[in-house]
């Protein structure tokens, strides 16, 4: 992973970001393993294998350390480790969506992360029964670590409510139905906007929300939260279509796949420079929303930098 940029000043030492992700990954790795030695048990032996599969293969784990920053940002004081198992609900949820989304029925996708889709490996059955078995596991997951970071049942019941609404109808599932419906059709840019709000924005907006909801932060920290996570999330799709024509299937682990499956993408609609214009002008909202309400976090202010940098 190479290091974003920070816009440090000088005489200070700038941050290391390829460190800190790796270090909140083991965090957020080993809170999967907890999680799923917790409740995964509940899950039987055909579809447990898929879904550790689908779990614990890799991936940034942005949604947790976006989650944990967050909550620090706005005044936490948990231990990481109870922050951790309250922010791997999110990935929970995202590792479903992905599991359903290299499904033949969606973008039929043989690699992710590397290795074979988990139906490539545990068929396609298991997969749809793995998938479903983790969205009440996450809502569990989120449920039980509020209660053990001594959150009241209103600010428990807040902090699921805000990840169970980013991934439904109004979200993230909304999201991937507009893509499928939306497949062949050259969508406007208005359209496209839209539909990546909700199927990509939305949960990584919920991760800086409900670490600010979970911290109990003032509503001026709350508002820069959920203003960074959209314009973070929206510049997260724009890299995304930027990788899926500059980078290999090697630095993906992945095969490029908007073309063949004919999607709409912003470099189709305005050209790589353009497209890459208006990621960066997002991470610069994103940056600016949180300097306006004071908060210096450098780990959110450098990976909203590595959202645009990154190679996968
Ligand atoms: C049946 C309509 C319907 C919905 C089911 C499948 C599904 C729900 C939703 C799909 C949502 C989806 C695949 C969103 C894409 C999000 C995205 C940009 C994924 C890549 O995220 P990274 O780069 O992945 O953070 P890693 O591998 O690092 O975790």
């Amino acid at each position: 992973m190479t290091s974003a940029p920070t816009g440090e000043s000088p005489g200070v030492e700038p941050f290391d970001l390829d460190g800190h992700l790796r270090q909140e990954a083991r965090s957020v790795e080993a809170a999967l393993e907890r999680s799923l030695d917790r409740i995964g048990g509940l899950i039987s032996e055909p579809a447990a294998a898929a879904v550790s599969h689908g779990v614990l293969s890799g991936g940034k784990r942005l949604r947790p350390i976006l989650c944990h920053a967050a909550y620090r940002a706005g005044g936490g004081l948990a231990s990481d480790e109870q922050v951790y198992d309250l922010a791997v609900s999110l990935e929970l949820i995202h590792a479903y969506s992905l599991m359903h989304d290299d499904l033949p029925c969606m973008d039929d996708a043989e690699l992710r992360r590397g290795r074979p889709t988990t139906h490539r490996v545990h068929g396609e059955e298991r997969t749809v029964w793995a998938g479903a078995s983790l969205i009440p596991m996450a809502t569990s997951q989120v449920l039980w670590a509020g209660e053990r970071m001594g959150l009241g049942r209103q600010q428990a019941a807040e902090v699921a409510s805000l990840l169970l609404e980013a991934a439904g109808a109004g979200g993230m599932v909304g999201g991937q139905a507009l893509d499928l419906l939306g497949e062949g059709r050259r969508l406007t840019a208005g359209e496209l906007d839209t539909l990546h709000r909700h199927k990509t924005g939305a949960l990584l907006t919920a991760a800086l929300t409900m670490g600010a909801a979970a911290a109990a932060a003032p509503a001026s920290i709350r508002s820069a939260m959920a203003t960074y996570g959209q314009a973070v999330g929206l510049a997260f799709q724009v890299a995304d279509d930027l990788l899926d024509v500059t980078a290999t299937a090697e630095e993906l682990g992945k095969k490029p796949s908007d073309q063949e499956l004919a999607k709409s993408t912003y470099v189709a609609l305005f050209g790589l420079e353009e497209a890459r214009r208006r990621g960066n002008a997002l991470v610069s909202q994103a940056r600016e929303a949180l300097l306006r309400a004071g908060v210096e976090s450098r780990p959110l202010h450098a990976l909203a930098e590595f959202v645009m940098s990154r190679r996968r």
